[in-house]
């Protein structure tokens, strides 16, 4: 009795603590806690986990240990009363909880808890149940509810959650064989001294937690769940029954947990342990589920009275969406403008706000096709990972009438989720830009193009038109160039700006029209030009029949003598200045081929002493100056013009452009551009 009595006070001690640990919440004392208390009290290492434990399945025990009650009466009834009856005895040393509890389990019973309850209980009496736990929570209210009697406690903790110990206490009772059993484990006091067993429990990181919802574990939905726990057995330093248990594991719930191993055999009368694998499949919903498995003790011995009870253990799996998230943005950039033929170069960055890596990530540019990626990924991993910035390029050759502004759209994606997707687009807009360029070019040879040696002008003034409006002038550079950029699309006009005050003319048209698409670029709008100087140098026939007939030579003679000249007494042949002194000033015009002769040799005779340069050019219809000719040229004309047979009217062309020649009356190109001034 004295050692009864002593497990009691310890026990009562216990609850006391519990209860201040557990203030109003405790509601009522099952066998389990006095199980739990008793335990400790023997095994001598009351450790908080087990105390923590013990509460924690006490409390949730409580209801249990009601409904149990219902269940284990509904169970007696299917065989036995002792086992209910210890229950209730159990409670009955609360005394006082013990009514208060029964009312409350009647209430809950009848109320909402009935269902979980009879459920569970059924299922607990079988060993199983799924039901019942999901059950438990409802029927917390309902505790609570009969929580007047429940004292204190529980709101919460429900009914409905079974009771492992009492469960299997339960069972065992239901084996028949032990009403003493089950009075000692929940009486703890005078059978305790015989047979007192800890429960196997399984511990994960050294807690048992055998009520809801334990440990919660967090997985990606789809992806497989494996933990170990251990599954223990406290086993007595003097144990006289039992020095053996078979446990088994299993699932009470019914997701497909497995375990490694599966079977295993704890010993006493150390305290012993099994490191068991949990496999829980992977679910593919999200969401929290909470699991119930079971070390089961099939077995044990040598005495085969199943006195060593099993145990839950509850944890939850929070199955959580596990595709990455990534918020990728992009950034682009390119030139602000281009001309038809420019090859753009578009440069793409693209960084990853996080949390998590984007992989696969796909740039695409609806003008520029797919970007090349360039640079960016540090670790090689083919994803971009925060904090990474990832360099594309890609390009694009700018075609004559391609829409201006060009503006193209780049998006970026990849298979993680991108809570943000306004900033996956970044567009560019290049503003396309058509030009007119040209050349100034000296003309020196006067027809009307260019040819090479003939130079550049510079400091020409150009200007633009659009219609008869003056948009821009420029003026060439060194290299006689000159452009006007920046156009968009349309019709213009370009015309040159003569000098006022030199004697510039233009041997090209003086405007060019250019129809521009956008971007394009019009190039070769190209101006020629020379300068004229007055003639000089020219001698007159006067000259060569006074002043210069002195100078003529023998060599003169020769070459005049070659020519078809107008034949007089005087010659030709010539064989002296003084005949060419008299055929010189008697010619007249009554027989043009002799005025044409006698103007042809003052020209030749210019050439050949140096007065003029056969090879200036010279324009033959000032002040139109439509044509030019070479000195050599008009010379040659006149040789052909020579004779009886050749019209007057053509020997009178030849003649007048010897004489304006040799009278310095037609101006002359300079083989050199003059000075380009504007006032
Ligand atoms: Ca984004
Ligand atoms: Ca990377
Ligand atoms: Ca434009
Ligand atoms: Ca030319």
């Amino acid at each position: 009795m004295e050692g009864k009595e002593r497990v009691r006070l310890s026990a009562m001690a216990t609850m006391l603590m519990l209860l201040l640990l557990l203030g109003t919440t405790l509601t009522m004392f099952s066998s389990t806690i006095v199980a739990a208390a008793a335990d400790e009290d023997s095994g001598g290492d009351t450790t908080s986990n087990e105390v923590s434990t013990s509460v924690s399945e006490s409390v949730t025990t409580v209801d249990e240990g009601n409904s149990n009650d219902g269940s284990a009466e509904t169970t007696s009834d299917g065989g036995q009363d002792t086992a209910p009856d210890t229950t209730s005895d159990t409670v009955s040393e609360d005394s006082s909880t013990n009514e208060a509890s029964s009312e409350g389990q009647n209430d809950s019973v009848d109320e909402a808890s009935t269902a979980s309850n009879d459920g569970e209980v059924g299922t607990t009496s079988d060993g199983e149940q799924s039901a019942g736990v999901v059950s438990g929570a409802s029927t917390a209210e309902d505790s609570s509810e009969g929580a007047l009697a429940n004292e204190t406690s529980s709101e919460g903790q429900a009914a409905a959650v079974v009771d492992e110990p009492i469960t299997t206490s339960s069972d065992e009772v239901s084996d028949g064989e032990q009403a003493s059993v089950s009075d000692q484990t929940s009486e703890t006091s005078a059978v305790s001294d015989e047979e007192e067993e800890d429960p196997v429990k399984i511990l994960y990181n050294g807690v048992a937690y055998s009520s809801p919802p334990g440990p919660t574990f967090t997985v990606c939905a789809g992806q497989p769940l494996t933990f170990t726990v251990v599954a223990y057995w406290q086993a007595k330093p003097n144990p006289s029954q039992v020095s053996f248990v078979d446990v088994v594991m299993r699932e009470i719930t019914s997701f497909g947990v497995t375990f490694s191993p599966t079977s295993f055999t704890l010993y006493n009368p150390s305290p012993d342990s099994q490191n068991v694998v949990v496999n829980v499949p992977a679910f593919m919903s999200t969401g929290t589920f909470l699991v119930q498995i079971y070390a089961d003790t099939v077995n044990q011995g040598p005495s085969s009275t199943p006195v060593v009870a099993g145990t839950n253990m509850y944890f939850q799996v929070n199955v959580v969406s596990c595709a990455a998230t990534a918020d990728l943005s992009i950034v682009k950039s390119g030139p602000t403008y281009a001309h038809a033929g420019d090859t753009i170069t578009y440069t793409y960055t693209v960084t990853n706000a996080g949390p998590d890596a984007a992989c696969n990530v796909v740039v695409d540019d609806d003008v520029a096709g797919t970007p090349t990626y360039v640079s960016g990924d540090t670790d090689s991993d083919g994803c971009i990972d925060p904090g990474e910035t990832w360099t594309f390029t890609a390009t694009y050759t700018v075609q004559a009438g391609d829409p201006d502004p060009l503006v193209n759209t780049a998006t970026v994606s990849s298979d993680a989720n991108d809570p943000d997707l306004s900033n996956n687009v970044a567009t560019w807009s290049v503003d396309l830009i058509a030009k007119i360029c040209g050349y100034k070019f000296y003309d020196a040879n006067a027809n009307h193009a260019w040819d090479a040696g003939e130079p550049p002008v510079a400091g020409f003034k150009i200007e633009l038109y659009s219609g008869a409006t003056l948009l821009a002038t420029a003026f060439t550079a060194a290299d006689g160039s000159y452009c006007f950029d920046g156009l968009d699309a349309g019709t213009y006009t370009v015309q040159e700006v003569l000098p006022p005050s030199s004697g510039w003319m233009p041997t090209t048209p003086i405007s060019i029209t250019v129809t521009l698409l956008s971007g394009e670029i019009s190039m070769d709008n190209n101006f020629g030009n020379l300068c004229l100087e007055p003639g000089q140098g020219g001698k007159t026939i006067g000259y060569w029949a006074n002043a210069g007939n002195s100078l003529i030579d023998s060599s003169d003679i020769a070459y005049l003598n070659t020519l078809n000249l107008y034949p007089t007494s005087w010659g030709p042949p010539f064989s002296s200045p003084s005949q060419i002194r008299n055929y010189l000033l008697n010619a007249n015009a009554k027989n043009m081929w002799w005025m044409l002769s006698a103007q042809l040799i003052a020209t030749i005779l210019n050439v050949m002493h140096g007065y003029l340069d056969g090879s200036t050019l010279v324009c033959v219809d000032p002040p139109a100056c439509t044509t030019f000719m070479t000195i050599n040229d008009i010379i040659n004309g006149a040789i052909g013009a020579l004779g009886s047979n050749v019209p007057r009217a053509t020997q009178a062309y030849w003649k007048d452009l010897l004489d304006k020649l040799n009278n310095n009356m037609l101006p002359f190109v300079s083989p050199v551009p003059c000075p380009v001034e504007y006032p």
